[in-house]
């Protein structure tokens, strides 16, 4: 397959929002290239994109799947093709992050009922975050009810800038228009086709002297000649072309590919660099450097690693340098995936996508090269969590499994983030959805035999004071022996803001000899573990020792330490404690319709609004929300906005929990402390 160079390489991705039919266009992509002998279909679960069991049992996308195939022109050029089709589902924004890191191009799809929605704008704003200029639109599902091409185009016009051009049109049923090949256009079209046909060959010719003459001569130019004039244009992100296709019908489908291979860059014109701004240059002669942007788990062969080649030309069995980690790699079997099917491949050059796997220790994001190579790809920045599960083995023998099942998860997923949280004892996993979620625990089983429960998070809630309370504890035990005595007065108050001296002996005379004082503060210590409300962390007190009692023979550091530990609990209790809990600031991003609906919800979640904001034609809501409120939140947004909506989330303090819930919270562990003290 190396025998093509450089120039007729080229790397796309299909982005685009959920359901828009990305994977059902690369199934007719795949198809017509021969890859397949019937067109995969994610309805029927034959699709070679959506091929893993979440996949077809799910019929969305989860990973982002690459394939490589070779096309044939009329001409007698060959085209080296990369595809890696994305999922539309926010849950697996990760994988599309990878992709549009390793591609040259996006291909957006846009469905033509539902038009511009969140997730193209997303797909957009991705692009352009990633540097990934090259960009055009595959308008889709044209055979629905209510479809409309014309207003679709207006759409992405509207919203993405009046140089989004269609470069083919619907024509009759069955049938699709090629504006740079056609000779004549059917009447209904004529007029259409010509303003647009005239102006992109006018853009063209602008581009080439030779051209300029040809056009001004009145010279017809050729497809070929006009596609020439606009790569750059596309290149350089002044044309973003517009396609159409209906890929269940198989209609349009040659016609896009040869479109995209002739109007899209070749490798050598997306410029890459590392991060400390040098270019690499998409030479195959140059020393290797690859981007990996996918890891994956596959039942088989275990770990794989899916490439970009940025430079140079990678071989199997060759040594090679992992420079984000410094860890030497060797690359055993070059392979090439389409759906399950893997064949070897015997080289790859810049803008090939290749699988390497078994490699001992690397992930997505890292940077392979040649050994003896400095050079290290930009890192780039994931999304944080919002969706949590606490997860339980449900037997020792999953318990033993769980952290082989835990540590796949966050390599297939760097998005997702596992937590051990040492004050509510759980385990939690984080990711970007419910959904994600989901797909995480069926991973675990499929790929680990680790079977976990889910639950709901606990809050890890704390405790603090707003008052001053004194305290007290006389501990005296007469055991036979030698007794047990010591007494403390202690004072518990609010720590002032900024200051950290938080225990303090203010003992006069000796009431409390200087050598049990430590004995006292471990107490109070053990006293700050497990608040006076419900048992939660104390923060934020300060801890005043005042007076006390000692015996000469029976004083003992035990015995200071239990009554520093009652007296504190004592002293807490009076002093108006308060629970606290998290509070997260959320950021959600909803079509404006959809206002209503979502500030009256985030009313009921005790929410605090911050202010509201249009961006990229949305409304950006900032709030204030206990993060209690939160833990289903993204399954409400969606069924709030039909899938439109979007947040982001952080923490941002500890806010005292209003009193009626926070007697809830303590009347809950209270109940919960008895069933673990019978039990
Ligand atoms: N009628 C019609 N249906 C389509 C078309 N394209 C896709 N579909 C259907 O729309 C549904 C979603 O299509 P997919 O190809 O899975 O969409 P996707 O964009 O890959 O979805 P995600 O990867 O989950 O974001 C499937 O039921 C497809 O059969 C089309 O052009 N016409
Ligand atoms: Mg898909």
């Amino acid at each position: 397959m190396k025998n093509i160079p450089v120039a007729d390489v080229r790397n796309f991705t299909i982005l685009g929002h959920s359901g828009s039919g990305k994977t059902t266009l690369t199934d007719a992509f795949a198809y017509k290239l021969g890859l397949t002998d019937r067109q995969g279909a994610v309805d029927a679960g034959t699709s070679v994109s959506d091929y893993t069991d979440e996949e077809k049992a799910r019929k969305i996308s989860v990973f982002a799947s690459p394939f490589l195939a070779e096309l044939a022109t009329g001409s007698g050029r060959r085209f080296d093709l990369n595809f890696i089709d994305t999922p539309g589902y926010m849950d697996f924004y990760g994988q599309v992050m990878g992709a549009v890191r390793a591609a040259d191009a996006a291909l957006i799809a846009v469905d033509a009922v539902g038009g511009v929605q969140v997730g193209t704008n997303r797909a957009w704003k991705t692009c352009q975050e990633a540097g990934l200029v090259a960009r055009g639109f595959v308008v889709t599902g044209l055979d629905r009810d209510n479809a409309s091409f014309d207003k679709t185009v207006e759409a992405i016009q509207a919203t993405f800038g009046s140089n989004c051009v269609p470069v083919m049109l619907p024509g009759a049923p069955g049938e699709v228009i090629d504006l740079l090949d056609a000779k004549s256009f059917p009447d209904a079209v004529a007029a259409q086709a010509e303003a647009i046909k005239g102006a992109l060959v006018e853009q063209a010719a602008a581009t080439d002297d030779t051209l300029i003459e040809k056009f001004l001569n009145g010279d017809t130019l050729e497809a070929d000649e006009i596609a020439k004039g606009l790569v750059n244009a596309v290149a350089d992100g002044t044309l973003y072309p517009i396609f159409v296709c209906l890929p269940l019908k198989g209609v349009g489908v040659a016609e896009t590919l040869n479109g995209i291979c002739r109007l899209f860059p070749s490798p050598d014109k997306r410029v890459f660099a590392d991060d400390a701004g040098t270019t690499i240059a998409a030479d195959p002669a140059a020393p290797f450097v690859g981007l990996v942007f996918r890891t994956a788990i596959d039942t088989f062969v275990g770990q794989i690693n899916y490439v970009r080649v940025i430079a140079g030309t990678l071989k199997p069995q060759m040594e090679l340098l992992n420079t984000t980690t410094g860890a030497k790699e060797m690359a055993g079997m070059l392979i090439t995936t389409i759906g399950k099917k893997q064949s070897p491949l015997d080289a790859a050059g810049p803008g090939d996508i290749v699988a390497l796997p078994k490699l001992k220790d690397t992930h997505t994001g890292q940077t392979l090269a040649a050994p003896g190579s400095t050079c290290r790809l930009p890192k780039f920045a994931l999304p944080q969590p919002v969706h949590f599960a606490a997860v339980t083995a449900r037997t020792q023998v999953d318990e033993d499994k769980l952290g082989v099942a835990l540590a796949r998860l966050t390599e297939q997923f760097p998005t997702i983030q596992i937590e051990r949280n040492v004050e509510t004892k759980e385990v939690v996993i984080k990711g970007l959805g419910d959904v994600h979620i989901d797909v995480a625990v069926h991973l675990m089983k499929s790929q680990s035999n680790a079977t976990v429960d889910t639950s709901v998070p606990k809050v890890a809630y704390r405790e603090s004071v707003t008052g001053t309370g004194e305290g007290h504890h006389r501990h005296k035990k007469q055991t036979g022996g030698r007794g047990q005595f010591g007494e403390v007065y202690l004072r518990v108050m609010p720590l002032p803001a900024g200051e950290t001296d938080w225990f303090v002996n203010k003992i006069v005379g000796g009431a409390i000899p200087g050598n049990f004082i430590p004995a006292v503060e471990k107490g109070v210590h053990e006293g700050l573990l497990a608040g006076a409300v419900a048992g939660y962390p104390v923060q934020n007190v300060r801890v005043e020792i005042y007076d006390g009692s000692y015996h000469d023979v029976d004083s003992s550091e035990v015995a200071f330490k239990i009554a520093g530990s009652r007296a504190f609990r004592d002293a807490m209790s009076k002093a108006k404690p308060v629970l606290l809990e998290p509070i997260m600031t959320v950021r959600i991003t909803v079509p404006d319709t959809f206002m209503g609906a979502v500030t009256g919800d985030l009313n009921h979640r005790r929410g605090r609004m911050l202010g509201m904001d249009m961006a990229d034609g949305l409304q950006v809501i900032t709030a204030e929300v206990p993060m209690a409120e939160l833990f289903q939140y993204c399954a409400q947004l969606r069924s709030l906005t039909g899938g439109q909506g979007g947040f982001e989330m952080e923490l941002t303090r500890y806010d005292i929990v209003p009193s009626q819930i926070a007697q809830k919270i303590a009347a809950e562990a209270a109940k919960h402390r008895v069933e673990q003290d019978e039990g």
